[in-house]
């Protein structure tokens, strides 16, 4: 949780691999590839749901050549390709997205999505008058790094506890959320309690948007791979001590949760953005 947002955990990935690759003493192309197999895998391995890990460990850790110093260099420049072209991303999500942002609207979002905030920040940048409702996103409460950031915008912002979503639903026009992975046939994994905004904001015919890089599509759901559900230790709910006095009570602690294409209007993405429910790339 160092490092912590869908887009910012396959940047480091990807810096992780070119350090990695750049002060790798090997003596040969096949221990190379062992090296950068085993980082990989272990890579992959510290978040088992935002998708764009995988596909960033995938995209900077490609070489074709049969000589080591070649291919170091492939890895290094494929990895500062794509630390490049995610930093890209936000800019282009952002000035996409903010075109559906209208002046007077009233914004929810949810956790801290560097891609939501930038569709956010932009639409307040170009003069739109907008204001914002955040979610305090528990256990870890994210929402509270949301309201600092757009603080220092100075754009209105409300927090409100999770549970008061709904309640406050009949005060939106849009809700927009990040992404940790999307699947193939439309739907978004995010930030536990996602789904509930999705949910609300289909009730009262409220606009719900996804902002995701091109790199948080899940290539694997398109065999039917399932998108594991990271779940978190519980003293992030509750002192464990606790429980030693509760022995019928367990404690259940995902971090993301599934919002079926249906509830999505909009997926906005770096390439563009699309209002089919089912988008494949
Ligand atoms: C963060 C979270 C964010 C997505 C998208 O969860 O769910 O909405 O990762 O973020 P956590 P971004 O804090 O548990 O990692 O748009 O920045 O990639």
């Amino acid at each position: 949780m160092e490092i912590r947002g869908a887009g910012r955990i396959a940047k480091a990935a990807a810096e992780a691999i070119r350090d990695y690759a750049a002060q790798l003493e090997v003596t040969s192309i096949e221990e190379f590839a062992a090296r950068i197999s085993e980082v990989s895998s272990y890579l992959i391995s510290t978040r088992p749901t935002a998708v764009s890990l995988p596909n960033a460990v995938k995209l900077a850790s490609r070489y074709s050549s049969e000589n080591v110093e070649e291919a170091r260099q492939e890895v290094i420049e494929n990895a500062n390709a794509f630390i490049e072209k995610a930093d890209k991303a936000l800019g282009r999500i952002g000035k996409i997205g903010s075109r559906r942002v209208m002046d007077g609207d009233v914004i929810m979002t949810h956790c801290n999505s560097h891609a939501a905030l930038s569709i956010i920040t932009t639409a307040f940048e170009d003069g739109k008058d907008i204001s914002v409702i955040s979610t305090e996103s528990r256990p870890r409460c994210q929402g509270l790094l949301t309201i600092r950031h757009l603080n220092n915008f100075g754009i209105p912002t409300t927090l409100i506890v999770d549970s008061a979503v709904r309640y406050y639903m009949k005060d939106v026009d849009k809700v927009i959320v990040g992404a940790d992975a999307i699947a193939t046939n439309g739907a978004l994994v995010n930030k536990i309690g996602t789904s509930q905004l999705a949910l609300a904001a289909h009730e009262a015919r409220k606009s719900f948007m996804v902002a995701a890089e091109t790199f948080k599509f899940s290539p694997s759901t398109i065999v039917g791979n399932p998108i594991e559900i990271e779940e978190r230790a519980i003293d992030e709910i509750v002192d464990p001590s606790i429980l030693k006095e509760l022995s019928h009570v367990q404690v259940r602690n995902p971090a993301f949760d599934f919002t079926p294409a249906e509830y999505i209007d909009m997926i906005v993405t770096d390439i563009g953005s699309s209002r089919l429910r089912w988008l494949i790339l």
